[in-house]
């Protein structure tokens, strides 16, 4: 991707009216970055999981597709005062497909580090994956395969590699509780093993193993990487 402009609002009122679909959200902290187990995959707009700009938190508007319209948007957090204050990036909004609603929030620590991004992957206007991270690493994803409003899929990556994916097949997950009935192992990507629970009790039924899952899936990790993001 290549910047080709860089939009920057200076003024104050220009920053005030910029922000206004967000006004009512708050920052997002570390505190933030575990979710409960089920928590649905977020429903609201992408613009509303960055901090709004306030006395702390400055804006800056980036065109990456050569039209003049901005289609990323970073927050600032400002630490510090007078000649030792400096910007940290705490979030950025993409708008991938150009279509002038943003699909990718990536959120970070305020130490600048890769937090947790959502994504809506298919442009239908709700987000439908989560990826969690640690260290700067991916350490999970949870997705919303079937749009239904809802996380069905967790996947688990250690290395920047998938480790172990859990799936909701039948939907018996609630917000409260997360009732996986599909369990994945993987090596080097490589489904290894899989376990299904067919009567919902909670316990693996039947092991379907390597040489019978030629034609399973493989893993997706989709917008899952480690980088920052920093280039746009
Ligand atoms: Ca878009
Ligand atoms: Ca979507
Ligand atoms: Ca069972």
């Amino acid at each position: 991707m290549r910047m080709n402009t860089k939009i920057v609002t200076g003024s104050l009122s220009l920053l005030l009216l910029a922000c206004g679909g967000s006004k009512q959200t708050k920052a997002a902290t570390a505190a933030d970055a575990e979710t409960k187990s089920a928590t649905p995959v977020a429903g609201a707009g992408a613009s509303s999981l960055c901090p709004a700009v306030d006395a702390t938190h400055e804006m800056s508007e980036y065109d990456t597709s050569g039209d003049a319209v901005p289609d990323v948007r970073k927050i600032f957090l400002r630490i510090g005062q007078g000649s030792i204050a400096r910007l940290v990036l705490v979030c950025r909004e993409s708008d991938i497909n150009y279509d002038g609603t943003k699909d990718v929030v990536r959120q970070y620590t305020d130490e600048g580090r890769p937090l947790r991004e959502t994504a809506d992957t298919n442009f239908d206007g709700k987000m439908d994956s989560i990826t969690f991270y640690q260290e700067g690493a991916v350490i999970r994803q949870e997705i919303d395969s079937k749009r239904a409003g809802k996380v069905d899929t967790k996947i688990f990556f250690e290395g920047g590699k998938p480790l172990r994916a859990e799936r909701d097949l039948v939907g018996r997950s609630t917000t409260d509780k997360w009732q996986p009935d599909r369990w994945e192992y993987y090596e080097e990507g490589h489904m290894m093993r899989m376990g299904t629970d067919l009567d919902g009790d909670g316990k693996v039924d039947r092991w379907d193993r390597d040489a019978t899952m030629k034609r399973a899936p493989s893993v997706d990790s989709g917008a899952a990487d480690s980088s920052d993001g920093s280039d746009a």
